[in-house]
């Protein structure tokens, strides 16, 4: 057989809203290795760690590879034939209302398009919700609140060109690492442009910060109203343009003139000076522009969070010209596509709306539907109400896990194991919600599919498939559409490719649109197969014949009846008591470096899985004293809904009274982790998204009779510990543990837990009570077992170098069972940076040799030099020109 040739394929990373260009090799071994291209606009060549790391996680470790029913392999013919039979059963018995689908932003737009179509205009439903709704939808009603469209008014440009970039609750460093890279380059050729940061945390962010606002959580709208009073009143407003292009205005004044100085300093947490610094500074710069994300939408007020910001850049004008605007930057490789497509339950296709008889009247002309859906469907935390109390009997869940990522995760599981009809279509079978699936359905994966993503600035991008497809799984848009013709709707869904798809999309948005609707790619609406292959990257609107628009707005001209923009008067409430009877602190939720939400992927992966290699809480000391809680112990968080197990991670960069847990651990990747079983479903009135921050919580500390930590060669089929957490390391997994009561035999647990027939040495230390285990078969080692009556104070990384370790013969065994580097061996530290796995010692040690600019620990060590995530942690070393080994030393990188 002939050796395939080496290909490069350009397509699209499936992670962040940035929508970076990856350019895939694949040798001609079948490797693949994964660059960025150089050509594409949202990224230039950069990517980030996750991005860079794409290569590892395209394995089959773990894949759906075939349908199945009841946990049984079946054929495609069965499980659809099953899927569509019980839907079309459950709508002729209990009408259309009584079926959901729950989506995803991380659906390629022919996926959402096709299952929004099926819903609305098919089934004549509108339950069609996506995880979207956790996400972004604050912004989304905040845009149409002000501009009459979801429109983002901006682009990446702006944030070379601003003066001032306002970052409001969002961690870009680790969220949108390319896009604060771009700022920071930015910042490097012009030192005067300045950078606010604005967040409860003192994140990785604030490393290019010039200012820092510690602010209260959800002081937000405060700050903002405050904004626009000072405006005002220091007679910065462009009056010309709030009388010719806005409406409201005096409204809005009205509800600012509510709060003075004293009760902004009170509701913010900022003082006064810092407040009026920040003030004069917005009120002195045009090119200005404000990046938002979660700290934002993820509020009971979230809506109005982005109309009070929307607000001073009206009153200011500051909007639609380079450099400057509010910008909404997306979370997921989709979630932009997502609402062009209207696949959310309050909305229709291609920016129309579903309150419009009209807009209904010609979508449905459009597809030629039997119906269309007549009202706005449940929204995701409603639709998982409907789960639980029956209205919904049948639910089709893809591309996404909302057991680990729903708030009331706990109910939301509950929920679906009392539905009568559960579908799940996902790449993996390991996943907390597809364990609960009556039929499951293997998706194909990126590196498998086609098709179009649009990224935060509009930007539509291809993805491209150059792997073939395992076993029996299929793209998203074939499996909806297989099932829409199974329903009877042949006609309307037997398309060949996602070309089609997409082609008759931008017809959709072009359809009777004379610029009432600001998405028109009527462009691409005869669009062949041919040129979708080719399609390079465009940013919408581009309408036929026209060329796309880099800036919206810049005519003054907006999609209200009035055609001006709308001031939202945006009152100002008292901040939900956060000190609720018994729990007197604040949960603060969000993302780490390294890792992507519920980990199915970057889980995967090894060099991902060193940055955290368990799930954390982030607490202030002055706290961690209050709640006698030791650093790298382990903690019990709680709120009234429940409680997960942590370990602690002291850090003044967490405000006093405030704590962090990551979302991401869960089921498959630790014992008791997932941070949304804590959360209650409170929403925003206006958006209907779900408050994910600023929870009151309690935390204690947890005192286990044994701690332990291990690196194994297999990865443990069962952990029986009160604690646990499992990640990928160099050469199989590290478990971190702890159990309640000491166990009965330790090398039972220990053989139990390394698991097949090894061989056992032990060395107990009586002094410490330490006992340290080293695992052999044929005299290869399996597995290193630490076990201690405290937090195991072990190098991690050098722990994880024994399993791999060239030289594992019985002389190297003395130095295992010392549980400390010998003497010829250096402890490297916390993995600080994934792409070439340099630790925080080796840093620290460069550091202490006399670099003292990234740019020469980089020389030195490489460390930051690929993607260039792991600067900003890199500086912190520099500035505290030491770091902590020990236990917590595999989780304070980036403290
Ligand atoms: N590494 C990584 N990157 C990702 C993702 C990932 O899973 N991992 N997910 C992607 C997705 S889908 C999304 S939506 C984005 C999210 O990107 P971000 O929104 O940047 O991420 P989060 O960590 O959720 O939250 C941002 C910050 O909001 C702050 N915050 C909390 N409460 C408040 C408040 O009341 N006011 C203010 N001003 N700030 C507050 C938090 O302290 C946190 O630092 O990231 C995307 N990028
Ligand atoms: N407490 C708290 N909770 C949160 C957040 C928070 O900040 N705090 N953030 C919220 C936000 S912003 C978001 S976006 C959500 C994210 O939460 P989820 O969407 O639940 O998280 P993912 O892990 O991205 O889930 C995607 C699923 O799709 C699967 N998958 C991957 N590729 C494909 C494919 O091509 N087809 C199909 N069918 N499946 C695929 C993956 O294996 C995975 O199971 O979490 C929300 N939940
Ligand atoms: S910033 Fe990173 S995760 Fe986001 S698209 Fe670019 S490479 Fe992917
Ligand atoms: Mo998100």
């Amino acid at each position: 057989m002939d050796m395939p040739s080496p290909r490069s394929i350009k397509t699209t990373c499936p992670y962040c809203g940035v929508g970076c260009g990856v350019i895939a090799e694949v040798q001609a071994g079948g490797d693949v290795r994964v660059r960025g291209d150089p050509d594409h606009p949202a990224n230039f060549g950069r990517l980030c760690s996750k991005g860079s790391s794409l290569a590892e996680t395209i394995g089959l470790e773990d894949r759906l590879l075939s349908p199945r029913v009841h946990g049984a392999p079946t054929d495609w013919n069965k499980a659809l034939d099953l899927v569509a039979g019980k839907f079309g059963q459950t709508i002729r018995e209990h009408g259309p209302d009584s079926v959901a689908f729950y989506v995803s932003g991380q659906f390629l737009t022919e996926d959402y398009y096709v299952a929004n179509k099926l819903m609305k205009g098919f089934i004549g439903s509108a339950n069609i919700d996506s995880n979207s709704r956790l996400c972004m939808a604050s912004s989304v009603a905040g845009h149409r609140r002000a501009f009459g469209s979801d429109t983002v008014p901006g682009c990446y440009e702006d944030l070379d060109l601003a003066d001032l970039v306002v970052l409001v609750g969002s961690n870009l460093a680790w969220c949108h690492p390319v896009l604060y890279q771009r700022i920071a380059a930015a910042k490097e050729r012009r030192p005067t442009m300045k950078v606010v940061l604005i967040d409860p945390r003192r994140t990785a962010t604030a490393d290019i910060a010039d200012m820092h606002l510690a602010i209260k959580p959800d002081g937000d709208v405060p700050l903002f109203v405050g904004l626009l009073r000072f405006l005002a009143r220091n007679r910065k407003l462009n009056k010309t343009y709030i009388r010719t292009r806005t409406s409201g205005f005096t409204e809005a004044l009205g509800a600012a003139d509510a709060i003075d100085l004293y009760a902004l300093v009170r509701l913010t947490g900022i003082s006064a000076t810092d407040l009026e610094r920040f003030f004069e500074l917005f009120a002195a710069t045009e090119r200005t522009v404000t990046v938002y994300s979660q700290g934002v939408n993820q509020s009971t007020t979230g809506t109005d969070k982005v109309n009070a910001i929307i607000n001073c850049h009206l009153a200011t004008g500051l909007i639609g010209r380079p450099g400057m605007g509010p910008f909404s930057v997306t979370g997921q490789p989709n979630a932009m596509g997502g609402r062009e497509v209207g696949g959310l339950a309050n909305m229709l296709a291609a920016h129309m709306a579903i309150e419009s008889a009209p807009d209904r009247e010609r979508v449905q002309r459009f597809w030629r539907s039997p119906r269309i859906a007549e009202k706005t469907g449940l929204k995701a935390v409603d639709m998982f109400r409907g789960v639980a109390d029956g209205r919904i009997k049948a639910l089709w869940i893809m591309a996404t896990n909302p057991v680990v990522s729903m708030p009331e995760a706990e109910n939301v599981a509950a929920a679906i194991r009392t539905c009568p009809f559960v579908v799940v279509s996902d790449i993996t079978a390991a996943t907390d919600t597809a364990r609960l699936a009556h039929v499951l359905l293997p998706a194909a994966a990126w590196g498998e599919k086609s098709g179009t993503v649009t990224n935060s600035e509009r930007c539509i991008s291809r993805q491209r498939s150059f792997l073939q497809t395992p076993g029996d799984a299929r793209p998203d848009w074939w499996i909806i559409s297989q099932v829409a013709c199974r329903m009877g709707h042949g006609a309307a869904f037997s398309y060949n490719d996602p070309a089609e798809i997409f082609a008759e999309h931008a017809a959709l948005s072009a359809f009777e649109n004379i610029g009432q609707r600001d998405f028109n790619i009527g462009s691409c609406a005869a669009i062949n197969y041919e040129q979708y292959e080719d399609l390079a990257p465009f940013q919408w609107p581009r309408p036929a014949n026209r060329q796309s628009v880099a800036r919206m707005f810049n005519d003054g001209r907006f999609h209200t009846l009035s055609g001006k923009a709308s001031f939202v008067p945006v009152q100002v409430a008292a901040p939900a008591a956060t000190n609720a009877m018994g729990f007197p602190l604040t949960l603060n939720t969000g993302r780490v470096r390294d890792h992507w939400h519920t980990m199915t992927r970057t889980g995967k992966s090894q060099r991902l899985s060193q940055h955290y290699g368990e799930p954390f809480i982030e607490i202030h000391p002055e706290d961690a004293a209050r709640f006698h809680i030791g650093d790298a112990e382990l903690v019990r968080v709680s709120t009234g809904l429940g409680a997960i197990l942590v370990r602690a991670l002291i850090t003044p960069r967490q405000q006093l009274g405030s704590i962090f847990v990551p979302m991401h651990w869960n089921d498959m990747f630790a014992s008791r982790a997932r941070v949304d079983v804590l959360v209650p479903s409170l929403t925003d009135p206006v958006s209907g998204q779900p408050a994910l921050k600023n929870i009151p919580a309690r935390v204690e500390r947890f005192t286990a009779a044994t701690y332990g930590f291990a690196v194994l060669r297999r990865k443990p089929s069962k952990i029986d510990a009160t604690y646990w957490a499992l990640a990928k390391c160099h050469g199989g997994w590290r478990v971190e543990l702890a159990l309640a009561a000491n166990p009965e035999d330790l090398s039972e647990f220990v053989l139990a837990l390394v698991g097949g027939t090894a061989d056992v040495i032990a060395y107990h230390d009586r002094q410490s009570g330490h006992t340290r285990f080293a695992c052999y078969e044929d005299g290869i080692p399996t597995g290193v077992v630490f076990l201690a009556p405290q937090p195991v104070a072990v190098s991690r990384e050098w722990a994880i170098s024994q399993l791999t370790h060239p030289d594992c013969g019985s002389r190297k065994r003395s130095t295992v069972l010392a549980g400390r580097p010998g003497s010829s061996a250096a402890d490297r530290g916390a993995t600080v940076c994934a792409c070439f796995a340099v630790g925080a010692n080796e840093i620290a040690a460069a550091v202490a040799s006399g670099c003292s600019t990234v740019a020469a620990v980089g020389t030195a060590t490489q460390a930051g030099t690929n993607c260039g995530s792991c600067r900003p942690e890199i500086r912190n070393i520099i500035e505290r020109a030491e770091r902590p080994t020990g236990p917590q030393a595999a989780l304070v990188a980036s403290s």
